[in-house]
């Protein structure tokens, strides 16, 4: 900065505004200005960077927020366009383009996209792990201003007290089913939650006025209850620092969420391949003209900085950026050696003595005992969902539980399954232990792509973050079926990378597998088969507050060497019947787990008896059966005695009539049948 010679200079120092440090935000502006220029003219056109989401026009904004996250439990919901604050915070310029260029270390090691980044921070705002969905950064975020409410008030942790959350967005985004999620969360529960909407006033092509009615967010939210609205021309110094700061400073000061609107220009094309050919010329001068660095250097040049003083900062960024790129074409690719590392934890939850109890109890009173005793020693648990509050479930899983535990700990959320998995996934990154009810496991559906990217975090961020959260979904037919309730499909979840997938058959094993996965460093889906909730033949003893179970060791249910018999879940009980239909001595294997699954109990098996019968209840094509029948094939080739068989559903969903129901479930006669027909060949 020169030292302004005249008072009158002086005098304008002072009009800028003090609670900023402008030359930071100088320098970072032109950094950031600098890396998009880069990237733009040389590294995207010579293809080598294969994705290029310039942030130019949206830099003021991010760049003077991130000067205000200086707290070490805030936390900040980003998408591709919002590298200006990730540099704020810290990002370094051959992180950044090494990251693009797919070299080692770096952000995410060669694994995913340049501009979907995450920073884990200790001491400063940790940037919550990106994902390519628009609008998926929305829910993780209210969940994490939910764990700064619950770390402040409930654990009384002072280190949280003024802690925010934000979350960014284009005008695109505003239309995700994760913005009215987040937003209804934010706003009913009052959480401390920004929400930081950058209208550019496209999305890719498409006009805001087509995402919503006016295409003004802010305009339409204005009478949206507990929710303070606030908007500002983000190329404008003066206006964006003060709207900036207010917005902060109200999140911080515990009166709820607000949400900033502030209208950027998309300087170049939505990503490198993209020309705005779609855009009317006019449009793309006065764009030009509205350039935010234009706006700042008229701002603090010649009052703040001289000219040649800017200039020279300018060349600086530019001399940066050239350094940062010989350093990150330095660096060398991704060890391919590593590429699977990192779906799971590479270490191992402890296991406890256990002592188990006379009384049989069912699978119900199983999984409530042992997420009581779990909400007992970890104050960090939280179990929520649909009706899980005073009702205590549809299910009565959780009955009683937040009379006990009060309604912190265990509460009702919002009809919004992509709201209860997002959250979830947010909490959990704050360090605590979520548990989340999905009400049926059909209803998972509309959470699909939160659970797809909890999945697969810790390998996206090369085993940075993850999120291992509890997913409890009843599922399976019970008294009568229909294609809603009784939707069982846990396939899907063994096709998606990162979930352990538990499917109990009883209540012991109900007991132990619970509390492994409450344990477990990874996200875990808990299927809580309807029928067996309260079925006589799955119960069993309490097995004690420190029984775990590992997963993927599958139970011999039954010994036998002239078949063998997998499955898991309700199927096992109706095997057991048929086997004892049959005179032959069957093995009867319960998976209990599917990922990871007993491959060596059921390969052993196979090799003893020569003959394989999977039955599931989930649907034949592409169940996980096949999974199952695939890998016996190839690895007992040479010991079968007769082919490997399946008994599923058939490719319909269950129907609600008793009568079709049982014409289309594996039912006793059809396994024993299977079974015979088998042993015959
Ligand atoms: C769920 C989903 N649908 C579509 C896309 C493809 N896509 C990527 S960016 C984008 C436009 C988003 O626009 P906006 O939210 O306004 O942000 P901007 O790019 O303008 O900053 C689209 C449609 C995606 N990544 N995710």
């Amino acid at each position: 900065m020169s030292s302004p010679a005249s008072a009158q200079e002086r005098a304008a120092v002072q009009q800028l505004d003090p609670r900023f440090d402008w030359a930071r935000v100088a320098r970072v502006f032109l950094l950031s200005r600098a890396l998009d220029q880069l990237e733009e003219s040389k590294l995207f056109p010579e293809r080598k960077i294969l994705y290029q989401f310039s942030a130019r026009g949206h830099e003021l904004g991010q760049i003077l927020l991130g000067c205000l996250l200086t707290n070490s439990h805030d936390g900040v919901g980003a998408y591709y366009r919002s590298r200006p604050l990730l540099l704020t915070l810290g990002l370094s310029a051959e992180d950044a383009l090494a990251s693009g260029m797919a070299r080692a270390g770096g952000i995410t090691d060669g694994r995913d996209i340049g501009v979907v980044f995450n920073l884990p921070r200790k001491d400063k705002a940790t940037v919550l792990p990106m994902a390519g969905g628009v609008g998926t950064q929305y829910t993780p975020t209210a969940g994490w201003a939910r764990a700064i409410r619950y770390y402040r008030d409930t654990l009384g942790d002072a280190g949280y007290r003024d802690s925010m959350a934000v979350v960014m967005g284009g005008d695109g985004s505003v239309a995700t089913n994760g913005f009215w999620s987040a937003l209804n969360t934010a706003t009913t529960q009052r959480l401390p939650m920004l929400f930081f909407i950058e209208d550019n006033g496209y999305s890719i092509s498409v006009p805001a006025a087509a995402q919503m009615p006016g295409g003004n967010v802010a305009a339409n939210l204005r009478s949206f209850g507990n929710l303070r609205v606030l908007e500002a021309d983000g190329c404008d110094p003066a206006d964006t620092a003060r709207a900036v700061y207010e917005a902060v400073t109200l999140v911080r000061s515990g009166q709820g969420p607000a949400l900033l609107r502030l209208t950027v220009p998309r300087l170049s094309g939505h990503s490198g391949q993209d020309t705005q050919a779609y855009k009317p010329a006019e449009l793309v001068a006065a764009e030009r003209a509205r350039d935010p660095l234009i706006g700042l250097q008229r701002y603090l040049v010649p009052v703040f900085f001289s000219k040649s003083e800017w200039e020279q900062m300018q060349e600086a960024a530019n001399e940066e950026v050239q350094a940062a790129l010989e350093g990150a074409q330095a660096r060398p690719h991704p060890d391919s050696s590593q590429a699977l590392r990192y779906i799971f934890a590479e270490c191992h939850g402890e296991e406890g003595p256990f002592t188990p109890e006379p009384a049989r109890i069912n699978m119900l009173d199983a999984i409530r005992r042992t997420l009581q005793h779990e909400l007992k020693m970890n104050p960090k648990l939280l179990i929520f969902g649909e009706d899980v509050g005073p009702k205590g479930g549809v299910h009565a899983a959780t009955l009683g539980l937040q009379k006990e535990f009060g309604p912190d700990r265990v509460f009702d959320t919002s009809l919004s399954e992509e709201g209860i998995i997002g959250n979830a996934v947010g909490m959990a990154l704050a360090g605590l232990r979520p548990v989340a009810e999905i009400q049926f496991r059909k209803y998972a559906e509309p959470a699909t792509e939160q659970l797809n990217d909890c999945g697969t975090m810790r390998w996206r961020t090369a085993n940075k973050f993850s999120a291992p959260i509890v997913v409890r979904m009843p599922g399976g037919f019970s008294k009568c079926g229909d294609p809603w309730h009784s939707v069982s499909n846990e396939v899907r979840f063994a096709h998606a990378p990162g979930w352990q997938v538990i499917m109990p058959s009883n209540a012991e094993d109900a007991a132990g597998l619970l509390r492994t996965a409450l344990r477990s460093p990874n996200p875990s889906i808990f299927f809580e088969h309807r029928v067996l909730l309260d079925a006589a033949w799955a119960r069993r003893p309490y097995p004690g507050d420190n029984f775990m179970l590992p997963l993927g060791v599958a139970k011999i249910a039954q010994e036998g060497e002239r078949l063998t018999v997998v499955t898991w879940a309700a199927m096992l009980e109706r095997c057991l019947q048929a086997s004892k239909r049959t005179q032959s001595p069957i093995e009867v294997i319960d998976l209990r787990t599917i990922v990871p699954w007993d491959r060596e109990t059921v390969l052993n098996s196979v090799r003893k008896t020569g003959r394989c019968l999977i039955v599931h209840e989930d649907t034949l094509t592409a169940g996980f059966g096949a999974e199952i029948a695939a890998t016996v094939a190839r690895e007992c080739f040479f010991d079968l005695d007769a082919p490997v068989e399946r008994v599923a559903v058939p490719d319909v969903p269950l129907p609600y009539s008793v009568h079709l129901l049982h014409a289309v479930l594996p039912g006793v006669d059809a396994i024993a049948v299977r079974i015979e027909e088998l042993l015959a060949v």
